[in-house]
Formats: C-alpha cells, structure tokens, sequence
C-alpha cells in the first residue's frame, strides 16, 4: 500500500492483469529477507551452503538457459527509431507494448507478486533516482535488497518526490523463446519478461542505472556510465578519485578493490563503486560521481588469493551466490578459486572431466559493497567523489598499450567512442570475438551513440577542472598467448603513473595516438617481466594505428547524420599526426 495515487493505480493494474495471487510491498527488512531465503529454499530454488565455513550463504542454480544477459532480445522502443541509433534493437513502442501485454496476461497466475521500491544511489542524495519494480521472483527480491537501497526508505522518497522508474518483471516459463527485455525510455518504463538472471532481471542495474539513466542524463546534463569508482590513497594521505570504463568481464570489480603490491607500502585502494557510475558537473567545475548501487554482483570465476584476495575474504559470509560449483562439504567452488576441489557442478551434477567447468564462466556472487574490506565511506557521500582521472579500457590480445594518455577531452572522448575488446561470457554467444564497444556501453546505452558522443563532448564544455582521460589495456599477449602484463594487483603501478600524470610530476612520451610512460618511469620494481615486455607494452606501430583509425572512423561514421563533427576532426587531427611520423 502506497499514499502514491500513481504508484498504487499501477500496482492494482499490473496485479489484475498477471492474475497475481496476491501482493507483497517489500520493506526491505532482515526478517523479509530471512524469510524469503527460508521459502525458496522450502521450494528447492534456493540452497544453503555450509554454515559453518559461510555463515548467510546460499546457492541459487539458474535454468541453464538462462545464464546471462541476452543482447539480441533487448530492445530499446523510442517512438523515432534513429533515437535509438544502430547501437540498439529496436521496435516501436505500440508494438513492444502489444507483445508483452500478451506475454503478462495472466503470467503471475497462483504466484506472489512483489513490489520492489528502490532507490539507485545515497538514500539522502540530489544526484540518486528511484524506481519500482514489480517481479514475480523471490530472487529479485533479495538480489534487489544487496544490490541497492531497498524497502521501505526508498518508498518515501518515491512518495515524496511522486516519480519513478516503473519495472515490470516475470519469469514467466523461462523459455528463451519467449524472453524480451524491453526498455522505454520516453515513458521512463521497463519490462522484461522470461529470465531470472542478472542484468535482465535485476532492473536497477542495467535495465534502469544504465539504459534509462542514460537517457535521461542526456536529457539533464549528466552521465550514466559503466564505470567503477575507485580512491587511491598515497602514504601521504591524499585520496583520489578514478573511474574506469572497461566492457563486461573486463575487470572492473577487479580493479575496484586492488591490494597494491608489496613495494607500495602505505598505499591504500578504496572501493565506491565496481559497475556503474553517475555522474555531474560541480559548481567547482570538477566532474563529481556516486555509485548508485549498494551492492557487488561480481564474476565468481578467476577470484582467488593472488588475484582479488579482498573479494574473496568478503564472500565467506551474507553472500547469494548463482551457478558456480559446490565442494563435497557444501561450500561454494569455482575454477581459480585456489583452494579446495568441486564435488558438485553448477548444475548440480557430480563434477568431472565430462561434467567441467565446475562454475560457470558467468556463475557470479551478490554481497553488500560493505562487506568489501576496501569499502569507502565515500560511497554513502551525497555528493559524491570528485574523479581526478577517467580511464578506458578494454581486452585486446594486440595492438593497444599498457596505458595512454589522452590529449584532451576532446581526444578522451575519441579514445572512449574508439574502444574495442573481445566479447566475454557476460553475454550470451561468441566469446573471444574483437567488437567495437564505447565506453564499455554498447549492450547499454537507451539512445543513438551519435548523440551519446556529442553528449560527451558537450559535458567538457560543463567542466573547468575535467578530469585527465587514460585508456589501459590489462590483456596484451605475447606470441605464445600469454598475457604480457602481471595485472591484478600490480595495475596499482599503471595507477601511479595515471596520479602523476593528473599532479605534473612526471613528463610523458608523446605519440600521435596519446602520452605514454618514458623508459623506466612506470614502476616495474619488484616485477619479472619477460624481455622487452616493457618496451612491447608501451610502443605504438604506427601501421597498425592507422588500420585501427580506418576502422574507428567507418565505425563512426556508420551513424551518419548523428556523428558528430567534432569528433570526426578529432579523429582527422590524431590521423594527420600518425601520417606525419
Ligand atoms: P562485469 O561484472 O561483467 O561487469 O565484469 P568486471 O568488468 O567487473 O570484470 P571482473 O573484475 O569481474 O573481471 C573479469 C575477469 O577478468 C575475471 O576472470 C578476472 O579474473 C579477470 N581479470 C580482471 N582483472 C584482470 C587483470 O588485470 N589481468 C588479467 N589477466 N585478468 C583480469
Ligand atoms: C555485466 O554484464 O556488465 C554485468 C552483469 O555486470 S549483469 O548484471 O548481468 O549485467
Ligand atoms: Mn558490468
């Protein structure tokens, strides 16, 4: 129940028409909670693991068609078709509508229906937005209660302000034949209908953050990015501020909570934010980002000792797992784990050569960003953190140097519209495969990427004291195939050289393509590289750069009439320096 005219009228139309059984308002409490975990796990959807070793863990195996997001049935349904922009499916509204009406008619039939008041972002900050949504899955619910602020404060605030994000979600029968994701941004409206994972069900996350944020940043004068926020503190105390753009599985919750190396004593790395960020000009004229969520839905595989020792202390207790693997005393498992053998994989079948990998490439965990032992305080700031640098990054085998600075905002804009990386499990279909991904949005951006690069330029023109723009690249390989950067924890050293950069402290080499780190100026000690890594990770072949720039820029110009000049002469300008070589 609900003093919101608006919000109770929709409420009582959704639950007519799906036929609910009946309808619970989530408050967001403990005890909700508890008693959630206690129905699925009477019902079989919900397992718990050892108590013992994982006191508040459970499990959560997913339908195995039904195991990540899913781009080709994710529409973006404006009323002009180019306002979605080749970047996004699309189809009309009325037809959108038509289609899901059919699919909720009396899809909630002898099921609850739960109404999911939410707020994306500090409950008390002028940069946070809200949303409702309405699904018929218990695990969304206590998905939604990790993954933001939840229940009953985020409804007054609904209350007071009287507007929202309506969500609508079902189930359904998981047919993936029967499953779209479909977003309105015009109507500040969403409705997904026939999975249960992830961004295509938990809708404040992709669906709503990223999607309709974005749209609606555009509108406002703000940015909605797949970014995380992290603090990096020097011995002396400072903090600054960094976010980071890199594409899904590309290691952003990674590089959120880093433990820098040894050789950096002192040092400390605090986590705001691990998948998305919001984004404003401050009167000060800096750029100012919250983290508008309040939890951590991370990639399970590949978290161990040696590569995010933070995550993994953090997810012995109060942690939802889905769809990795099981030990034969019951506690979670997944391939990189580090320790300890699979009984049990994700499916639930006797773990062994035929039956690998024991986790799913996509098997993820969902815990409280508190829990992390590098959560900042910082992420509860109304205003949130002022970013000194913004960095890109995506995964390429080739070509792209450990790090590069940007010339201008101008040229970082380029460096973002320009990026690229091999496609991950993130999503369903091919993994492995180079495709052009902006900013990392290309599965979320709610409008035309012509649009959304003016928009980037435009905000330079918000911002006095922008923050300097980096591009990074974790996953060069050598010949063989082997990664020739360390990565994990010692990216602490690429983060050094970033802080330098933004304080003047050190020169960089200029390239037509961007700054790069002068011999011996990135901080190896303590690392052993391969011979020449070094010299390979920070070179730019000027041959390949131009074959890069003709891609980039037939890319760019593939969205026609929203292209924007200014970044086509940006584009002209690096290509004028690299012929000139
Ligand atoms: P989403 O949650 O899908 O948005 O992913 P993410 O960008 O947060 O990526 P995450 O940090 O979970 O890392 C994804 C995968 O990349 C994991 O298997 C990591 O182990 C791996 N990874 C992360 N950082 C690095 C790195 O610096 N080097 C290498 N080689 N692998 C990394
Ligand atoms: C991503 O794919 O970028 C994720 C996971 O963070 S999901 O919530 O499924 O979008
Ligand atoms: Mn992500």
């Amino acid at each position: 129940m609900t003093s919101l005219k608006e919000l109770q009228d929709w409420v009582d139309q959704v639950a007519a028409q799906t036929r609910a059984e009946e309808v619970v308002w989530c408050d967001g409490s403990q005890a909700e909670y508890d008693a959630l975990m206690g129905e699925m796990m009477a019902a079989g959807d919900m397992l718990e693991l050892n108590q013992e070793t994982h006191p508040g863990c459970f499990l959560h195996r997913s339908d195995p068609d039904d195991v990540a997001r899913v781009e080709h049935l994710t529409f973006v349904c404006t009323e002009v078709q180019e306002d979605a922009g080749a970047n996004n499916n699309w189809m009309a509204p009325a037809e959108a509508h038509s289609k899901m009406d059919a699919l909720f008619d009396g899809c909630m039939e002898g099921r609850t229906l739960y109404v999911i008041p939410y707020c994306m972002g500090p409950i008390d900050s002028p940069l946070s937005r809200c949303g409702v949504e309405i699904s018929d899955s218990p695990y969304v619910v206590v998905n939604m209660r990790l993954m933001t602020r939840m229940g009953s404060a985020a409804l007054e605030r609904i209350e007071r302000e009287g507007s929202f994000v309506r969500g609508l979600h079902s189930v359904g029968d998981l047919d993936p034949e029967q499953r779209f994701i479909m977003h309105f941004p015009e109507e500040l409206q969403i409705q997904s209908f026939g999975s249960g994972y992830g961004g295509n069900a938990l809708l404040g996350k992709k669906c709503h953050a990223l999607r309709i944020a974005s749209h609606q940043a555009r509108n406002e004068g703000w940015l909605a990015e797949h970014m995380l926020i992290v603090g990096i503190e020097s011995p002396e105390g400072e903090v600054h501020y960094i976010a980071g753009a890199f594409p899904s599985q590309c290691g952003k919750t990674n590089l959120a909570m880093l433990i820098p190396p040894e050789t950096y004593p002192g040092w400390k790395v605090w986590t705001v934010g691990d998948d998305i960020c919001w984004m404003r000009p401050g009167e000060d004229g800096r750029l100012w980002a919250i983290n508008p969520e309040a939890g951590l839905f991370g990639v399970a595989p590949g978290t161990g000792p040696n590569t995010n020792p933070n995550a993994l202390a953090m997810l012995d207790s109060d942690t939802i797992f889905t769809n990795v693997g099981v030990t034969a005393d019951n506690q979670p498992w997944w391939e990189g784990k580090g320790s300890g053998e699979p009984a049990l994989n994700w499916k639930g079948e006797a773990y062994g050569p035929a039956t690998a990998p024991a986790a799913h490439p996509n098997s993820r965990f969902t815990a409280s960003i508190k829990q992390c032992p590098s959560y900042s305080d910082a992420a509860e700031a109304p205003r949130g953190v002022p970013l000194s640098a913004i960095i890109f990054g995506g995964r390429r085998a080739q070509l792209m140097p450990l790090v590069l600075q940007a010339d201008s905002w101008e040229h970082g804009v380029l460096m973002g519209a320009g990026m690229a990386s091999e496609t991950t499990a993130a999503a369903t279909g091919a993994v492995g495969v180079v495709r052009r991904d902006p900013m990392a949005m290309k599965p979320f951006c709610g409008y035309n990427f012509g649009d959304y690069w003016q928009h980037w330029l435009d905000m330079g023109q918000a911002l006095s004291q922008p923050p300097a723009m980096f591009h990074v690249n974790w996953f060069r390989k050598d010949e063989a195939g082997d990664f020739l950067w360390p990565g994990f924890g010692d990216n602490m050293r690429v983060l050094e050289w970033v802080l330098k950069r933004c304080s003047g402290s050190l020169a960089a080499n200029q390239s037509p393509v961007g700054g790069l780190p002068r011999a011996g100026e990135l901080n190896t000690d303590g690392l052993s590289l391969a011979d020449g890594a070094m010299r390979e990770l920070t070179a730019v072949d000027a041959a390949a750069w131009q074959q890069e720039l003709t891609d980039i820029e037939r890319y760019i110009r593939s969205f026609g009439d929203r292209a924007p000049a200014g970044l086509l002469e940006e584009l002209a300008r690096v290509r004028a320096g690299l012929e000139s070589l």
